[in-house]
């Protein structure tokens, strides 16, 4: 299986929903020293939202991946490099580990070569994530170490994020997490805002992504936040 992913080490993710800081463009997102971008979102998610996005990313030296929130949003342009799909391990709502999933499969003709999973262990209760799909978000750096052995060796996938959305996590967690897993790659994201946050996590995680920064505080903060994913 390709794994497109082993090299990175710093993801930013772009939420169609929100705009970027003024003066800034998706030239600039492209030039901070990110590996890849993650185009999606939980909320007020469109197909024309994420169609602008990923055109307008497509055209730079950087991968781009769709994360797809629900069925409805999924899109097919050149511009994409592929999809990177959740499965909530940990959600309430069953229709957030196979049944959107199942939908999925109905309506299109998944393009699974360029189709990978995420298993997604959700973390923050206040996070829009959780809230969407009830998540059980009590639990133990134990717990999170079993969903993690779980989705490498019983579901067989090669993405396990740590999801703390909005917060930053507890590095305990993500570093049980990174002790469970063989050959599956460890995400995280979640409230890194600096290269000190940053560089935390990535002790831990493979792979660090940071989402609202890009939004609120814009590149020369994510710059920083390369660095510190980095180590350089
Ligand atoms: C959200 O994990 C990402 O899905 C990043 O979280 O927005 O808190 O950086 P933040």
């Amino acid at each position: 299986m390709s794994t497109p992913w082993a090299d990175w080490e710093h993801v930013v993710k772009l939420d169609p929903d929100k705009s970027l800081v003024a003066g800034e463009t998706f030239a600039d997102v492209c030039e901070t020293g990110t590996d890849a971008l993650e185009i999606g979102g939980t909320t007020g998610m469109t197909e024309e939202k994420m169609e602008r996005v990923i055109d307008a990313c497509g055209t730079y030296d950087v991968p781009v991946y769709q994360e797809p929130s629900n069925p409805a949003v999924v899109v097919e342009r050149d511009e994409l490099d592929g999809y990177l799909v959740p499965t909530v391990l940990n959600a309430g709502d069953p229709f957030w580990i196979a049944g959107a999933h199942k939908e999925w499969a109905r309506m299109d003709d998944v393009d699974w070569a360029r189709t990978h999973a995420e298993g997604y262990i959700v973390l923050n209760p206040e996070s829009s994530v959780a809230e969407y799909t009830e998540a059980d978000c009590d639990l133990s750096p134990e717990d999170v170490a079993a969903y993690a052995e779980v989705a490498e060796h019983q579901l067989g996938q090669p993405i396990v994020y740590v999801e703390y959305s909005g917060t930053f996590g507890d590095p305990e967690v993500v570093g049980a997490a990174a002790d469970a897993l063989d050959e599956a790659a460890l995400f995280y994201g979640g409230g890194v805002h600096d290269y000190d946050t940053a560089r935390r996590m990535a002790r831990h995680a493979d792979t660090v992504v940071v989402g609202d920064l890009v939004h609120d505080d814009g590149c020369e903060a994510v710059r920083e936040t390369v660095e510190g994913a980095k180590g350089v």
